[in-house]
């Protein structure tokens, strides 16, 4: 039999068939893709085949063959870095959500969260999450960022998730696709697919107002088919992004706006960082290109991690 996985607790795959009908799968032994390592070998959105197995009164699927992958989305885990996690694989298009507190979402995550989509080919849309509960300084920086991004070429749209401004616009760009929510902890996502889909109620929860800090309400990546002819990915809020497996020559591709310019560069595999005349760092100066961008990249560049903003999604040492 075939179908889509639909969830992915780890252990347990829900995999849905072309007629509709949903099976708990399990993987048998050890399971391997060329050329991945990572800590699931399974994601939510692989096609697979299974055979049914009865066993008394049970019947589950033993899942025997992963379907090769359009595209995925990889991740490294901060604290483990050399685990790799497979956050969903065969999407149409990504939704960042983003908010500026509760929880800060910093430009060094967004950048290498946008680094990760454009190495394997995922158009990336950023929601600017909570604008009901912006200031008017805070409403100016997600202007200030929602402008600079635009200005790469991404769709970035202000979004209530709770008054519901601006969700048909999402929707619009939902319909006949398959999409993924991500973002960190307390952002939104899951509220979001309520406000597309009420009759999903999704878990929710309220952010402690100590900590400012998301509790993983999500806890395992789930997949939902919705009535306007969408499936959404809501997934649980990540931390850290580590980009897995770049080589340093390779990271300004995925910086759009240097990858235009770096044919300008004197040297041809110019790095932008210690090189004379380099038509990336010129721009730097002249305000064409944006420091917060920079400065990520060369975090990237020198495999450094990621810099928070503040500290709360780092663990406490
Ligand atoms: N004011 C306001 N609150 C929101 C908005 N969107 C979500 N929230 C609140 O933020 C909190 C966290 O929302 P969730 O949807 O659980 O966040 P999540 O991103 O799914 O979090 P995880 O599942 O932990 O990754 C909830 O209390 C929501 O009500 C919004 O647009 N405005
Ligand atoms: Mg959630
Ligand atoms: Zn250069």
């Amino acid at each position: 039999m075939q179908g889509v996985v639909y969830k992915s607790t780890g252990s347990w795959y829900t995999v849905k068939t072309a007629e509709g009908s949903f099976y708990e799968c399990r993987i048998k032994g050890k399971f391997r893709i060329k050329g991945i390592k990572s800590t699931n070998p399974v994601s939510v959105g692989d096609h697979v085949t299974f055979e049914v197995e009865t066993i008394g009164d049970e019947t589950i699927g033993i899942i025997s063959a992963i379907a090769d992958r359009r595209n995925y989305i990889i991740r490294k885990s901060v604290n483990l870095s050399k685990q790799t996690h497979i956050i969903a694989a065969n999407l149409d298009q990504v939704f960042l959500m983003i908010t500026l507190n509760n929880p800060p979402t910093s430009t060094s995550f967004i950048d290498r969260f946008l680094v990760t989509a454009e190495a394997y080919h995922i158009p990336t849309i950023l929601l600017f999450n909570k604008i009901d509960t912006y200031n008017e300084e805070e409403t100016d920086e997600i202007k200030y960022l929602a402008a600079l991004y635009r200005s790469i070429g991404y769709t970035c749209i202000g979004i209530s998730s709770t008054t519901g401004k601006n969700i048909d616009k999402v929707k619009e760009l939902m319909v006949g696709k398959t999409s993924m929510f991500s973002g960190h902890s307390g952002v939104g996502k899951s509220t979001l697919v309520n406000a597309l889909e009420p009759k999903l109620d999704l878990k929710t929860k309220k952010i402690s107002v100590q900590h400012a800090q998301g509790q993983h309400t999500t806890t395992f990546a789930e997949m939902y088919d919705l009535d306007f002819d969408a499936r959404i990915i809501d997934t649980p809020g990540i931390k850290g992004f580590g980009i897995v497996d770049m080589e340093k020559e390779e990271i300004g591709n995925y910086f759009p706006e240097f990858f235009a310019l770096k044919q300008h560069c004197k040297f041809n595999n110019c790095l932008h960082i210690e090189e004379p005349n380099c038509a990336i760092k010129e721009a730097l100066d002249n305000d064409e290109v944006a420091w917060s961008r920079y400065r990520s990249y060369v975090q990237m560049v020198n495999g450094e991690e990621e810099n928070y903003r503040t500290d709360i999604y780092g663990e406490k040492k």
